[in-house]
């Protein structure tokens, strides 16, 4: 049989039946290819082409130089296409330009990926601290108001405080709202001591973390 028959001639196409691939987030096509072109003008090629819908089709590769041997691809898609459950892949052989030899062979194709599943991670709630209780302690330092307190201690029923919540107002009975919510046992109210912030000052200052303010906090 002449070389130049039963090889291609225009174009040979061969395509995949739809892939279910929505689920995946990484996709590397992996095959081996044989091309094989010579005794005729060009272009020559053989394209490996992927599809989320069958119609429209993105570029993989384009091989043009005759290998005559078979050699091995290995592509990511997750650049190339969005993945869909009517993914395709085809491959085209192409003698343009006039009569050539053209041989196209494909083997040992697949499709592996990897999906990623992140579940939120849920820490176990600590128990609600200890109350930082009559441990606050205020001092003028400049126009600056600076309160320290002592970090509840952990004990059997009580975790660490991760926060604190101050709270300020003008008056002690009342009025009060939260100014800061500082996770190291100080605070500084700028100004708090200026000419321009006359009047009383009182502070309030709770622990809190996952499992809630101190008992007894409003
Ligand atoms: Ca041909
Ligand atoms: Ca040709």
């Amino acid at each position: 049989m002449p070389p130049n028959q039963a090889e291609v001639d225009g174009t040979t196409i061969l395509t995949s039946p739809p892939l279910q691939a929505a689920a995946f987030d990484t996709l590397d096509l992996h095959y081996w290819r044989w091309f094989y072109a010579g005794g005729g003008p060009g272009p020559d090629t053989l394209r490996a082409e992927v599809s989320s819908d069958g119609t429209a089709w993105r570029l993989v590769e384009e091989v043009a130089a005759r290998a005559n041997s078979w050699q091995e691809a290995r592509i990511g898609l997750e650049d190339i296409l969005s993945f869909s459950d009517t993914l395709r892949v085809r491959f085209v052989a192409s003698d343009g330009g006039g009569e050539s030899i053209v041989e196209a062979g494909l083997d040992d194709l697949d499709l592996a990926g990897e999906k990623f599943v992140c579940d939120p991670f849920m820490p176990a709630p600590l128990a609600r601290p200890n109350a930082v209780g009559d441990s606050l302690r205020a001092s003028a330092r400049g126009w600056d108001v600076l309160l320290s307190w002592t970090s509840p201690p952990r004990d059997a029923g009580h975790d660490p405080a991760t926060e604190f919540r101050v709270d300020r107002s003008t008056r002690p009975d009342g009025g009060f709202s939260q100014v800061a919510s500082p996770t190291s046992p100080q605070w500084v109210d700028t100004g708090g001591a200026a000419p321009s912030a006359p009047g009383l000052h009182c502070y309030t200052v709770y622990a809190r973390n996952s499992g809630g303010l101190e008992a007894g906090a409003p």
